[in-house]
């Protein structure tokens, strides 16, 4: 981990790097296709000004906080700030000419972008606001975002070609919206850290080749489903509970406490349970780009048996359980998952 220097002050004329200039640099490259993803990444964090701004004046405003009183395709209420963010990726990308498609969890089809937009070009999957229900309570939540290169044409609309496994991801990250905002992200050349100044608006490099540490004390999981889950995880936990060395910390966000595992090292799992054998998190644009970002940083991610950038969805709002974090941690949880089991 490169710690940017504690005295890049922009208003000092120093030199504070931006997201698109780093991405450039990244790949050392100024051709179309660097440019093209130099452009994506700035649109992203244009997207987290925007989201961060509506969010810091939510308890000001009355189209905020609060449910709309429709559904998503997941059967989940939608908050009003679901409903904002996910326009504002649509609006920030919708002229741009570098995605030809969006999809997300709010919409059930992904949103096309037809004009100017040639085969070959990228298609965005995120997660407008993940965590939303912490919004009405002033939480942190995030933005997650996965780019793909579009394959084929698509023409029945089923978006197909979207359903490919994680490892095909070009770029992945995430926005935190948290005492300060931040945008860290990966094109597969390391994690970086990005840290909004206010003042100039702008995303300024605060990390570089962020690693995650080998092993950590964090263990994040809602234990409150724990009579759900396989035995395995059960033992998993009995275990923690047992060793002196880990602590419990879950906000019920993601992103949240995917960057705090991120940054302290540990484990994050959302197990499968009796009802949901494929756990609650969404892999197109939930746990695929985190698992890319974590092992980008050094860390693992599985579904408890096998790697999560390996599992290729069978629809475009497919689950999985994720185990994700530091390496240790990860192969800790997964032995409990792979003992042979007592024969009922
Ligand atoms: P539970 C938020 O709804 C979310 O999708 C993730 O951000 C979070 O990790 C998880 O669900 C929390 O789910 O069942 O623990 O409330």
């Amino acid at each position: 981990t490169t710690q940017a220097p504690l005295d890049t002050d922009p208003t000092l004329d120093r030199d504070c790097t931006t997201l698109s200039r780093h991405v450039l640099q990244q790949l050392k490259s100024y051709d179309a296709a660097a440019q093209d993803l130099s452009a994506i990444m700035n649109r992203i964090a244009l997207a987290g000004k925007l989201i961060a701004r509506q969010l810091s004046r939510a308890g000001l405003m009355a189209n905020v906080l609060g449910f709309t009183g429709e559904t998503n395709v997941q059967g989940e209420d939608v908050k009003k700030m679901d409903v904002f963010a996910n326009e504002v990726f649509i609006a920030v990308f919708k002229q741009s000419g570098l995605v030809c498609r969006l999809a997300s969890e709010e919409m059930e089809k992904p949103y096309y972008i037809p004009e100017n937009c040639p085969i070959g070009r990228y298609t965005l999957l995120y997660d407008p606001i993940d965590g939303s229900s912490n919004v009405d309570i002033n939480l942190s939540v995030g933005s997650i975002f996965s780019i793909r290169q579009q394959e084929g044409d698509d023409l029945d609309g089923e978006a197909k070609d979207l359903l490919q496994a994680g490892r095909k991801q070009v770029a992945a990250g995430y926005i935190l919206y948290g005492p300060s905002t931040m945008l860290v992200y990966s094109i597969g050349q390391g994690v970086h850290v990005f840290t909004l100044d206010p003042s100039l608006g702008e995303f300024i490099l605060s990390t570089e080749n962020l690693q995650i540490p080998t092993h950590g004390p964090v263990y994040s999981v809602n234990e409150g489903n724990f009579w759900e889950w396989d035995e395995p995880f059960r033992e998993f936990t009995r275990y923690v509970h047992r060793h002196p060395g880990y602590t419990a910390r879950y906000s019920g966000a993601l992103v949240g406490d995917m960057h705090r595992i991120l940054m302290q090292g540990g484990v994050f799992l959302y197990p499968g349970t009796v009802n949901k054998p494929e756990g609650k998190l969404r892999v197109l644009y939930e746990s695929a780009p985190l698992a890319f970002l974590v092992e980008q940083a050094g860390g693992k991610a599985s579904t408890g048996k096998e790697p999560l950038l390996d599992v290729t969805p069978t629809k475009l709002h497919a689950r999985s359980p994720l185990v994700i974090g530091s390496p240790e941690d990860v192969a800790l949880v997964e032995s409990f998952v792979n003992r042979p089991q007592p024969t009922p």
